[in-house]
């Protein structure tokens, strides 16, 4: 190797993520001030929905799938434990081993009484240090929430006001006020906005207000929306002019990142309800229309479908606003984000943002980002290898400075 430098890549490597503070750009997570919103602890882990659709292939005959949604939490946790963990196969899909890494975190022995010494340890936490806990052992600083104004049980908190935790940053969410055009008409009205079902001039503007205020309440960062494969730009649908009309350009006006997350077929299997959501690939004809005719604004994007990873990649290098995030979802499991993320090093060098947690429940920070870690190194120090190989003289703090930047937020959402 020329130019090998006198220090262990792998090594700094590691401690360039172990110094820097993960600001996790995508979560479902709220803080406590949120009340209900806030899930934390063994049945809401348990019962996470990649957990759930797991679990339902392989209930016991006497429990079906409507069953099981019937019951309450605690026994819904019961039954998936049995099922996943108590089976008779180890638990080893990338899910339930992320139970296994959030018990051993916290020092609780999976078996043979995992679930129960879990609830143990719980009842006896207070809530504030186990979110404290959470934080520090996670490596995690700041976690991005998804924020639904439309949604009964999160608008009223925003509207009477609470002093929301540093750590948990707002982003306004889209689906509810725009897919499945005019069902969100009632509620927006409901709200004050004088939308009609008509996409009209007075539809597009109170959009336009709607965004606004709420981004102005809730502080937003950016503004996200899931879309399935078959979204279309330009496109006569509802949603595809209501992005054109109103989301693009508010994002441009205000100067946030409009995320797109794309490739989500809802509903596929309902009855599995979260977790019956399946997939589908994108035509990026369509990214590429979005990025030329607004050049003015950040798009965020994820894709579901390995298939279009590269895509995205070439697509990417041709527009510098857009920005590829995260192994969304099916793909965050160790096999593709080491393939995704050696891919987007080599297309795009460091301008993209690796990896987010998506997490629900707060405990998940412990497995989704220490697996994640484990997953994406061995791609980073391939690749300062390579470089020192090349004949780059390679610094420590070059390592530091590309994981600060990559993992803290990227150009858009670092503080
Ligand atoms: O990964 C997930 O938890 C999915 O259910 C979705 O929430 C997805 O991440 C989304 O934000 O729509
Ligand atoms: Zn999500």
């Amino acid at each position: 190797m020329s130019n090998a430098p006198d220090f262990s890549i792998s090594a700094a490597v590691e401690r360039a993520f172990a110094e820097h503070p993960i600001v996790d750009i995508h979560t479902h997570l709220y803080p406590l001030q949120m009340g209900a919103l806030s899930l934390w602890g063994p049945d809401e882990l348990i019962t996470y929905h990649y957990l759930k659709a797991e679990a339902s292939r392989q209930l016991p005959p006497d429990i079906s799938v409507a069953q099981f949604n019937a019951m309450p939490k605690p026994e819904q946790a019961d039954v998936v434990w049995k099922t996943l963990f108590v089976g008779d196969s180890s638990p080893i899909s990338e899910a339930q081993l992320g139970v296994i890494t959030v018990m051993n975190a916290l020092g609780i022995v999976p078996r043979p009484n995992g679930l129960a010494d879990f609830r143990a340890y719980c009842a006896d936490v207070k809530p504030e240090a186990f979110v404290d806990l959470i934080f520090e052992k996670s490596g995690v600083g700041k976690v991005y929430m998804t924020n639904d104004p439309l949604d009964d049980a999160e608008r009223p908190l925003w509207e009477k006001g609470f002093d929301l935790d540093p750590r948990f940053g707002a982003v306004l969410r889209l689906d509810s006020a725009l897919v499945g055009w005019p069902g969100p008409v009632a509620k927006l009205q409901a709200l004050g906005y004088n939308v009609e079902n008509a996409l009209s001039e007075k539809t597009v503007s109170e959009m336009r207000r709607y965004l606004n205020d709420w981004c102005d309440r809730i502080g937003a960062r950016y503004m996200a929306i899931s879309l399935p494969p078959n979204f279309t730009y330009p496109g006569e649908d509802p949603v595809s002019q209501l992005m054109a009309k109103a989301v693009w350009p508010t994002a441009q006006d205000r100067n946030i990142p409009s995320a797109m997350m794309v490739g989500v077929k809802r509903g596929v299997n309902p009855v599995l309800r979260d977790g019956g959501d399946g997939m589908g690939v994108w035509d990026l004809a369509n990214l590429e229309n979005i990025a030329r005719d607004f050049p003015g604004v950040n798009f965020l994007i994820t894709i579901l479908s390995r298939e279009n990873q590269h895509g995205l990649c070439v697509v990417a290098r041709k527009f510098p606003n857009i920005l590829p995030f995260g192994c969304w979802w099916f793909l965050n499991d160790p096999s593709i984000i080491q393939e995704i993320t050696a891919e987007r090093l080599e297309l795009l060098g460091a301008s993209f943002i690796p990896q987010h947690s998506d997490a629900r429940i707060l405990d998940q920070l412990l497995y989704k980002w220490t697996h994640s870690v484990r997953t994406i190194s061995p791609v980073f120090v391939r690749k300062y290898e390579d470089l020192a190989h090349a004949g780059w003289p390679l610094t420590e703090d070059d390592i530091k400075r590309d994981i600060a930047k990559m993992f803290g937020g990227g150009k858009l959402l670092s503080d």
